[in-house]
């Protein structure tokens, strides 16, 4: 199945952890990394937090989507994420933003990511690597979207 993980740092080092995380992702079983977008420089959503970098990968994924979540939590401990409260600034966060034909909810995991159709620090990368995405709940085209955070988000390095 074609899964696009969201990655997402605003602490230390951000684009080696961005690319720390990858690098810890080609070594998962059952996924094998198909394409990585742009690195963004995004504006923190929410509580008052220093910016982002966000960016994407799309990975072919023999693995149930709940394993693929454990493995993800794993690499965020590895690579020294803390988990404080919610929101909180972050060395690296690893989201399940969008698998193909895919809904899911569950206490643990909801895909599409809850928030993804709302928030372009997440879409935009999304359509680097999958430029015909759609929403499996309302049938639209991401692309299509109109995002308020639209203006926020720019390109700070072409290569993950
Ligand atoms: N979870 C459920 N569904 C998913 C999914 N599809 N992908 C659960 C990942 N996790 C999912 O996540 C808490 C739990 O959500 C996970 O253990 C998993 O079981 P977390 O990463 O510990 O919590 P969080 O990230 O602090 O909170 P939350 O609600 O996930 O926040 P978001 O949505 O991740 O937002 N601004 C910019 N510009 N860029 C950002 O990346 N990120 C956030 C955090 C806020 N503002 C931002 C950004
Ligand atoms: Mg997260």
């Amino acid at each position: 199945m074609r899964v696009v993980i969201g990655l997402g740092a605003n602490l230390g080092e951000r684009v080696e952890s961005l690319r720390a995380a990858v690098m810890e992702l080609t070594d998962v079983p059952g996924v094998r990394v198909l394409a990585r977008s742009k690195v963004y420089e995004t504006k923190a959503v929410g509580p008052p937090q220093p910016d982002y970098l966000n960016a994407a990968i799309l990975v072919e994924c023999t693995r149930p989507l709940d394993e693929l979540m454990t493995s993800l939590l794993e690499v965020e401990r590895g690579l020294g994420r803390e988990r404080r409260e919610r929101w909180a600034p972050r060395t690296i966060d690893l989201d399940i933003l969008w698998a193909e034909d895919t809904i899911l909810a569950t206490p643990h995991l909801t895909v599409p990511h809850a928030h993804l159709h709302e928030r372009s620090f997440a879409v935009k990368p999304l359509l680097d690597v999958v430029p015909d995405a759609t929403d499996p709940n309302t049938r639209a085209l991401y692309a299509d979207l109109v995002l308020p955070d639209a203006a926020d988000v720019r390109i700070a390095t072409t290569a993950l």
